[in-house]
């Protein structure tokens, strides 16, 4: 493609490489502005982000657990990516049409708006689909100026005052559009980026005063569960997994923000961020895991929690018989939870998680509040950024996972992990250590076994017990021969089970199966 502004008698106007790039650059423009003026009202409702969330939402099982196996916490900024090729390659091709038909390609953009606007809007409010109404004109607009700038009929060019060679003013013209419309590009894309960036900032600075001293600290864990250089038994913030179905962190305001607790219960509440602060607190030290770990995978982290128990909820809303499970929703969109009741009132520490590791939760962990509860798995109990709980039976609500065919109920499977040496490493003559991981919350670890190159099963030895629903640290000392071996791991639950051998896919109930990995010893 040859750079040139033709001037050819018949087709007057810019060559094909520049009319493919006005198409872009006009639909940097609206996805610019769009984004930029989104970030004002409402994140979510930036067009492309909403795009991006509804193919999440309408996206198939299988593609999502594709998404999240083959991407895992990059899945998010991958698909914002592909979303982007697809419509330039798309604007592009508009690019090329306008000049002939102009029409044709007016009528395409408006059509990338009215896609952001339907995402948006089936997502959201109404108001929602302003930034990609605004989007669409912005568009339009561009690539109507710019095919007017150059696509003078030939004989105006030779009318007094334009006697200079056909298509010179207008390519001044035209270049200065281009330039024009990718500042409006980089105003609007940037310019909302820092925004939302200077609120966070905000956010975080307001939300540094902290939370009252719980009533009921957490017992310090022992040393001894730390294995020495092993996966630290407490994870920080930032190397916690996340999963989501939300394309932005939501970032809520306390300002207005409320929790509403009813259902089948004798006196509803409605509590402000301050009153649910001010509901006596506990603090617990608590293992997550996502039903999409595959066996030996990372998502799966351990934290000291700060919360409102559900006990004091129970009691203060007066539950009533024939509740089954407690339905929970979330700002994040449409997403809603489903946990069992019983798990949240036999006296586990299941609640309302307000802190994460000595500080006020983090958002993408679910600010300004979140559910857990021991034991079972983050999609049918811990529901983020938490906007209501309603105390009901099975009958009456089922869940954004429910669904789409995943388990209603499920339990945290038992599992263990080698962590160390990594797999295909090579294990130090002096220090051949094999160690690991393996939960079962709320029944705990009884056992953990290891097998090396398909022999006998041999017990590792355990590092302290901090606690049934925490995961637990294993070591087993490698004095086999020198060269390349196999090693696996399956552990055993205080219930006396054992990780069954069979695979499973992490669909509908969590992945079963064995940790196997290589390595070469010394
Ligand atoms: N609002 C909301 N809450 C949610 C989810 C979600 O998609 N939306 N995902 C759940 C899943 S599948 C898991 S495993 C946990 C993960 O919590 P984390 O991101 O803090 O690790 O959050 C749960 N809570
Ligand atoms: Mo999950």
């Amino acid at each position: 493609m040859q750079p040139v502004l033709s001037d050819r008698p018949e087709t007057t106007g810019p060559g094909v490489g520049w009319r493919a790039l006005a198409g872009v650059v006009s639909a940097l423009a609206a996805v610019g502005v769009g984004h930029g003026s989104a970030i004002l009202v409402n994140p979510v409702s930036s067009p492309i982000i909403a795009v991006g969330s509804a193919l999440i939402d309408a996206a198939p099982t299988p593609a999502k657990e594709f998404a999240i196996r083959t991407f895992g916490t990059n899945d998010k900024p991958i698909l914002i990516a592909s979303i982007a090729v697809v419509l330039m390659v798309f604007a592009a091709v508009l690019g090329m049409l306008a000049w002939r038909h102009r029409l044709v390609a007016l009528i395409g953009i408006s059509l990338l708006g009215v896609a952001g606007l339907v995402a948006a809007v089936s997502r959201g409010s109404a108001a929602d689909g302003i930034p990609s109404l605004v989007a669409g004109v912005v568009g339009m607009g561009v690539l109507y100026l710019l095919t007017a700038t150059s696509s003078r009929p030939a004989a105006a060019s030779s009318e007094p005052g334009h006697s200079a060679v056909a298509g010179r003013p207008d390519r001044r013209l035209f270049l200065g559009g281009l330039a024009g419309a990718t500042a409006l590009a980089a105003l609007g894309g940037v310019g909302g980026v820092l925004l939302d960036r200077s609120r966070q900032v905000a956010s975080a600075a307001r939300r540094a005063v902290g939370l009252p001293t719980p009533t009921s600290t957490a017992a310090p864990l022992p040393a001894a569960a730390q294995v020495e250089g092993m996966t630290p038994f407490t994870t920080s913030v930032d190397k916690f997994y996340r999963v989501d179905i939300s394309l932005v962190t939501p970032r809520i305001d306390t300002e207005g923000w409320t929790l509403t607790i009813d259902g089948m219960v004798d006196r509803p509440i409605t509590l402000t961020y301050d009153e649910l602060l001010q509901l006596p607190l506990i603090e617990r030290t608590i293992t997550l895991t996502c039903v999409s770990n595959e066996v030996g995978g990372p998502y799966v982290g351990n934290a000291t929690w700060v919360g409102v128990p559900f006990s004091e909820i129970i009691q203060r809303v007066g539950v009533r018989a024939g509740v089954e499970q407690v339905y929970s929703y979330s700002l994040d969109s449409d997403y809603t939870c489903s946990t069992p009741y019983q798990a949240v009132s036999d006296g586990r520490d299941a609640m309302i998680v307000v802190g994460m590791n000595g500080q006020v939760l983090p958002d993408k962990n679910g600010f300004p509040a979140r559910m857990l509860v021991p034991g079972l798995f983050g999609f049918v109990s811990a529901t983020k950024w938490l906007k209501r709980i309603e105390f009901t039976t099975y009958a009456e609500r089922s869940a954004y996972w429910t669904d789409r065919d995943w388990a209603t109920d499920a339990p945290i499977l038992t599992q263990s992990r080698i962590d160390m040496p990594k797999s295909l490493a090579t294990l130090p003559k002096d220090k051949p250590v094999i160690a690991g991981v393996a939960w079962a919350q709320h029944r705990g670890i009884a056992k953990v076994e290891i097998r090396i190159d398909g022999g006998e099963w041999i017990q590792t030895k355990l590092a302290a017990d901090a606690g049934v629903d925490m995961w637990r640290q294993w070591t087993y000392v490698y004095d086999g021969p020198a060269g390349l071996h196999s090693a696996q791991v399956r552990a055993t639950d205080q219930a006396g089970e054992t990780q069954p051998e069979a695979r499973t896919r992490v669909f509908p109930s969590g992945a079963r199966g064995w940790h196997e990995i290589q390595f070469t010893s010394e």
